[in-house]
């Protein structure tokens, strides 16, 4: 039987005939940091409202045994899948995930209704990004928040904003690592609206009352988030992609692109370039999976998966990028979606790292387009796995599906009791 080293090695020779150092490719991805979110865990249901209805035009479906109902819990789980994974990383909340035995509500959260997930975070040396939530409240009205046209509603949900910046501010703080907080607004109409204009205008108006306050980027960065539906919302969204590039240009905020939030055939990957042309700031991604509408599947090794990736490392865009994942299927292991989308995320990313990038630019500078396409397709059959197993190996985590059993006798000790 061939160790895993040894197969590396083997791989490591390979790659060097064309060029690629498999040491550097390790070494960098060694220091990617991917946000796991944390509504992946019970479903976005969250701790403020848990028997509440889901709303916001999201949806999580299945029922599979075993959802986190305790902060506890969910930290629990939590520590089982990054012990899962290979690499240091990143907690992504959601303000409804509060951690408090006082009934506060989200126009009143601060830091102290935070302070377990800090301490935690500490411990586990994870860092911490967030997320006002715009959804599953009632004071979400007839499917509008921060362009609502009646100000009360509008004041309630830039309270929210506002104060969720201040919690970000003291994660940035506590952790010395800059939280990135993320607006997702899905206000819109089920069907054609007459006047588009003026919601938009709404929450152009309620966004820059929410950013008033200047906050050290070192500690809190803003992200905008674009979607083109959400159920109920299918004629128009209010936050629409070209309301948030032009958002995000002009107010010098950092946009975010959700990977099922376009047109079914329209990919994220092709937006990154313009971008980073266009932004002086940083990107974030929410890396899901669309099936036939954004259904937030768990991310697998598919073409737009390996797209972003290379993206990313042709284009060296991985300093100026968050990676946060956004998906949530209820029908399996909670902690294996976990673990399959975060591991899927870095795999993909060390294929793009494995490529020998500058020959490929010089074959298309040179208007070689015969070795360009013979390369990028033997590529294809390249052993990064056996990269990849060694990966997992030299950070002390499961190789291969053993990760798969950790998970089993989890679910059986721990999930099943629940
Ligand atoms: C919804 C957005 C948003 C949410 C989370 C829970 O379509 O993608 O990012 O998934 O805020
Ligand atoms: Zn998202």
């Amino acid at each position: 039987m061939t160790t895993i080293t040894e197969r590396y090695e083997l791989a490591k020779a390979k790659y060097a005939e064309i060029g690629v150092d498999t040491e550097a490719a390790l070494q960098k991805l060694q220091q990617v940091k991917i946000s796991m979110h944390c509504w992946q865990g019970d479903d976005v249901k969250g701790f403020l409202t848990p028997d509440g209805e889901l709303t916001g035009g999201i949806m999580s479906t299945g029922n599979y045994p075993g959802a986190a109902h305790t902060p506890a819990q969910l930290r629990a789980d939590l520590e089982k899948a990054y012990s899962l994974i290979p690499g240091k990383h990143k907690l992504n909340l959601h303000a409804i995930y509060l951690d408090t035995d006082e009934a506060v509500d989200l126009d009143q959260i601060e830091p102290k209704h935070f302070e377990k997930w800090v301490t935690w975070a500490k411990e586990q040396g994870l860092g911490l990004d967030f997320n006002p939530t715009f959804f599953s409240h009632p004071m979400m009205k007839d499917g509008f928040t921060l362009s609502h046209p009646d100000k009360a509603v509008r004041d309630y949900w830039i309270e929210h904003g506002k104060r969720s910046r201040k919690i970000a501010e003291y994660f940035g703080k506590e952790l010395g690592e800059t939280c990135y907080t993320n607006f997702w607004v899905p206000d819109g109409f089920k069907d054609n609206p007459i006047d588009r204009l003026s919601p938009r205008k709404r929450l152009m108006e309620s966004l820059d009352e929410i950013f008033a306050e200047e906050i050290d980027e070192q500690y809190n960065v803003d992200t905008v988030e674009s979607k083109l539906f959400g159920l109920g919302a299918e004629a128009y969204t209010v936050g629409s992609h070209e309301f948030y590039m032009g958002y995000g240009l002009t107010r010098n905020k950092a946009i975010l692109l959700d990977a099922g939030h376009f047109h079914p055939t329209e990919v994220i990957s092709n937006k990154l370039s313009s971008l980073a042309l266009f932004s002086k700031k940083n990107l974030m991604l929410h890396v899901s999976r669309p099936v036939r509408w954004d259904s937030d599947h768990v991310v697998i090794m598919d073409d737009e998966l390996q797209d972003i990736a290379k993206e990313l490392v042709r284009n060296d865009l991985l300093e100026k990028t968050a990676i946060g994942l956004d998906f949530f299927d209820a029908t399996i292991n909670r902690v294996a979606a976990w673990v399959i989308g975060t591991r899927n995320t870095q795999k993909a990313l060390l294929k793009a790292m494995l490529e020998p990038t500058d020959q490929l630019k010089e074959m298309e500078n040179s208007f070689d387009f015969t070795s360009r396409l013979a390369y990028t397709e033997e590529l294809k059959d390249f052993p990064y796995g056996d990269v990849w197993n060694y990966f997992c190996e030299q950070n002390g985590v499961p190789v291969g599906l053993d990760w798969l059993k950790e998970v089993r006798a989890y679910e059986e000790n721990v999930l099943t009791e629940r």
